[in-house]
């Protein structure tokens, strides 16, 4: 069980660590990573584990984890994995949404290790022909009105066929705790973390995305105008846009909010992360957004790392609005306000990470 986090929920589990744990090392350890759950955590044994892959595929697999360990290329692959729900608590200042009220905590790096998903979709014979999507199915439930329903999410063929995408039974090369999804878990580097499913049994082929809840009903941006009575209906969720790829975002990890801090310069530190393209400037300002200085940048080497900005900022005494912003290699920034993007269901909050503070 991981200690150091912020439980929101226990049962299910969910449960972020605060920023400053966050920011203290690149990779972040399994013990400090984010825990999102919809279901109960299922207990699997790593020796007896199967994933079955079928489908639209020309040779179905039944596959143990040391099967896929032996019989295909192992591959590391360093990417930040983030919920959709990241910093869920911004656009609840502005209105309630549902869901929990999540920090900037969210979100975790680790060098994930795996096979390809692409090398175990072509020993199956699968074929990458468009209109196709794959089904990753986990071994536990969340309950939908009452019954028990299959975790189970899809990804366009074309995405499932980039080798970065992972059946991963390793993180930081340690074996995966039970909470991220021993022994097995799908990652889907660059988008949202629903994609990435944990205790994965089954990998399915198929002319259309899963039909499941997860898929069909959540994780779905919905316009600002609708409330939690019209994002019950069937109708408008089939209207929403099914959430992928991550915006642009960047956080202030340390001075925490109402921080109490000395006059003169004062060290500001945290994460930007843009999903696939690159963060090429980060920006902080003491007065809101006034004026801003420019951070300095600490990049991985890989297309899905996060970058850890830090920057210093001449504070003089009295309350000053700490907040950040970044842009990317496409010349794109962040929302100024939460307002600007703020849906029910609490989903992508990427506008200017603000933080208030005392100098005295
Ligand atoms: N089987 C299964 N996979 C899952 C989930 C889940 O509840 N069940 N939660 C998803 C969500 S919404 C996120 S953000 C990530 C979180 O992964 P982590 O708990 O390892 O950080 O797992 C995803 N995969
Ligand atoms: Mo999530």
């Amino acid at each position: 069980m991981p200690h150091d986090l912020i439980v929101h929920s226990h049962e299910p589990l969910n449960a972020e660590p605060p920023l400053a744990l966050l920011r203290a090392a690149f990779t972040t350890p399994q013990s400090r990573f984010y825990v999102r759950c919809h279901g109960a955590i299922p207990e699997l044994d790593a020796a007896r584990h199967r994933l079955r892959v079928g489908g639209l595929v020309g040779a179905p697999l039944d596959l143990s984890v040391a099967d896929l360990q032996s019989r295909f290329a192992p591959r590391t692959v360093a990417a930040v994995l983030q919920c959709a729900g990241n910093r869920r608590a911004d656009l609840q200042q502005v209105a309630p949404t549902t869901g929990d009220a999540w920090q900037g905590g969210a979100i975790g790096h680790a060098d994930w290790t795996g096979v390809a998903l692409r090398d175990v979709l072509l020993a199956a014979g699968a074929s990458a022909g468009p209109g196709l999507h794959v089904v990753l199915s986990g071994e536990d439930t969340l309950d939908v009105k009452g019954a028990p329903v299959r975790y189970e999410v899809s990804v366009a063929m074309e995405r499932a066929m980039d080798s970065d995408v992972l059946l991963a039974w390793a993180m930081n090369g340690e074996a995966l705790a039970p909470e991220h999804g021993h022994p097995l878990r799908a990652v889907v580097p660059g988008y949202a973390g629903v994609r990435s499913a944990k205790w994965l049994s089954a990998v399915t082929v198929q002319d259309a995305p899963a039909a499941s809840p997860v898929q069909q009903h959540d994780y779905k941006l919905l316009p600002p105008h609708m409330t939690k009575v019209d994002a019950e209906q069937d109708a408008n969720w089939l209207a929403g846009v099914p959430i992928n790829e991550m915006p642009l975002n960047a956080v202030i990890c340390e001075p925490e909010p109402g921080a109490r801090l000395s006059a003169g310069p004062a060290p500001v530190r945290g994460y930007a992360v843009a999903s696939g393209r690159q963060v090429v400037r980060v920006d902080v300002s003491a007065d809101g957004g006034r004026h801003w200085v420019q951070a300095a940048l600490e990049q991985g080497s890989g297309r899905w790392d996060w970058v850890f900005w830090s920057a210093t900022l001449d504070l003089r005494p009295g309350a000053h609005e700490l907040a950040v912003r970044a842009w990317d290699s496409a010349g794109q920034t962040m929302p100024a306000q939460p307002d600007d993007t703020w849906n029910i269901k609490g989903y992508l909050c990427a506008a200017w990470h603000r933080v208030p503070v005392t100098a005295a």
